[in-house]
């Protein structure tokens, strides 16, 4: 079901001070930079390597709103991973077949991700405590 790990999420206070760290630590360059408003994040995709198909990032999330997701996250926790997103074809059916093995869905229905992306999440309670995401990229062409 999934293709591949799409990308790392990690919570962070300040987006372009680990963007900047980032570069210049790992190397690594930005692939797109976005402000999602339903997620409460100000999010930048950091391109690691060329997988087929599509690649892998690392994203770094800044919240938007103290009260969003990642804002709730850092209070708690403070800096580090979020989330992992995985790879999948059809975001509609691997959210069927996995809530037929009784993992509660965040979303039921996929929402809008980063790079043109269809996304959802599976709640991290029923995910031995990983928040989980499927991604299926955009079609080329789609964006
Ligand atoms: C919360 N919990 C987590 C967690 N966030 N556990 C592991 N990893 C995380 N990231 C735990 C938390 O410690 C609590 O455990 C419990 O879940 C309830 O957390 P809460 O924050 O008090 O309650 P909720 O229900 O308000 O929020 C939890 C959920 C929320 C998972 C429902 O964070 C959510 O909707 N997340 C999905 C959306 C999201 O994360 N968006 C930002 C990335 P205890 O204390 O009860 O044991 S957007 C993104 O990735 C994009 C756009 C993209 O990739 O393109
Ligand atoms: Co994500």
């Amino acid at each position: 079901m999934f293709t591949r790990i799409d990308h790392v999420g990690i919570a962070v206070r300040d987006l372009d001070t680990s963007i900047a760290w980032y570069e210049t630590t790992f190397g690594l360059t930005v692939a797109a930079r976005e402000v999602n408003e339903e997620q409460g994040v100000r999010e930048a995709m950091l391109f690691v390597a060329e997988a087929a198909p599509g690649g892998s990032y690392v994203q770094l999330l800044e919240p938007i709103r103290d009260d969003s997701p990642v804002g709730k996250f850092l209070a708690r926790n403070g800096e580090g991973v979020h989330h992992v997103g995985y790879g999948v074809d059809d975001v509609e059916g691997a959210l069927a077949a996995i809530a037929g093995q009784g993992v509660r869905l965040v979303d039921k229905r996929p929402r809008h991700g980063s790079m043109g992306a269809s996304i959802a999440f599976l709640h991290p309670k029923d995910t031995g405590g990983v928040l989980t995401e499927l991604v299926q990229q955009a079609s080329p062409g789609a964006m």
